[in-house]
């Protein structure tokens, strides 16, 4: 019997301004072929799915991706299009959770997280704690970031950090610092280490997975994340895992962990909303179908999915 207590409300955004590889935008449609509603279905939850929201295509934008190196705070590749996406995801994140449901946005490149967090902050008392799997930091911010990439600066815009507390579009009260941790960086930039280690953020590298296993890892960050909170919001890059269980992944880095850890760490959070009802809404993102082989990207994440939202063995 399974006791899950979520409607999942799927909502897809088929972004790809935010990375520099093409083919992200593909996600939604490969993750719902993997068949991510069965998975779901396996888990005792209920699902429905609101289908794609409308984004800008880079093929019939008109813009230039506006990036301008000699001015720190516009090193930010399509950042007007990717506000109006992040407004819209924003309030149909929002407006799901009124609802009682729970949404499950899959992407998409990491820059639609903005959204996710923005409209899952909204409403809230205390605000949200983020569990954030990546092997990337995404604490970049206009004027640190090495690419111009919007894909390595989610969090930081959660935070307010940089030029991204003068935007309009951005809400940044409510993602709590102190309440955010990081789990299985390996790859951070130099800037990136910097503004993390004088943040209040909590980094979890492969480093502590290693020496302490992952149970016991997620379960310190499940504490900080939870702690005080009205919720927490789950962000799943599947980069987070290793390039050899997901080849569909634009910036892979070697050394993530494998499908059993991965596994391990979304039961855990599984678990602890079971008993406390934590999750408030999850994405998951930069599946990328073209550099994929047979789906299994997509597949992987459908069932990681799944294990969040309360899918078990018995
Ligand atoms: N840190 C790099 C950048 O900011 C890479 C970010 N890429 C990601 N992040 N996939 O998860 O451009
Ligand atoms: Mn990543
Ligand atoms: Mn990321
Ligand atoms: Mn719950």
């Amino acid at each position: 019997d399974q006791d899950a207590t979520h409607t999942a409300r799927l909502l897809g955004v088929p972004l790809d301004l935010g990375a520099n590889r093409r083919g992200v935008d593909m996600g939604p449609s490969a993750i719902r072929y993997a068949d991510i509603a069965a998975e779901l279905d396996a888990a005792g939850v209920g699902c429905v799915d609101d289908g794609d929201l409308e984004v800008p295509r880079l093929e019939t934008s008109s813009s230039a991706p506006n990036v301008d190196k000699s001015d720190a705070a516009s090193n930010a590749k399509y950042l007007d299009e990717i506000g109006d996406v992040t407004a819209t995801l924003a309030d149909a994140v929002a407006t799901t959770i009124d609802d009682g449901a729970t949404p499950l946005v899959l992407g998409g490149d990491h820059a639609i997280a903005m959204g996710s967090m923005f409209g899952a902050g909204r409403h809230t008392d205390d605000g949200i704690g983020v569990i954030w799997f990546d092997a990337h930091g995404d604490y970049n911010t206009p004027a640190t970031s090495p690419s111009g990439n919007v894909h390595g600066m989610p969090l930081a815009a959660a935070h307010g950090r940089g030029s991204f507390a003068d935007l309009d579009w951005t809400e940044t009260d409510a993602v709590n610092e102190e309440n955010t941790v990081l789990v299985g960086i390996r790859s951070l930039d130099e800037e990136e280490q910097t503004a993390l280690r004088e943040s209040e953020v909590t980094v979890f590298t492969m480093r502590e997975i290693d020496e302490r296993g992952i149970t016991a890892v997620v379960e310190d960050a499940l504490e900080i994340a939870t702690d005080g909170v009205d919720g927490i919001h789950v962000s799943l890059d599947l980069d987070w895992l290793d390039p050899t269980v997901v080849p569909g992944v634009g910036t892979p880095v070697r050394g993530g962990v494998d499908y059993r850890e991965a596994h391990a760490a979304l039961e855990l959070v599984a678990e602890r909303d079971r008993e406390a009802d934590i999750l408030r809404s999850m994405d998951v993102v930069e599946v990328n179908p073209i550099l994929d082989r047979d789906n299994q990207t997509a597949e992987v994440a459908a069932e990681l999915a799944a294990s969040a939202f309360g899918k078990r063995i018995l």
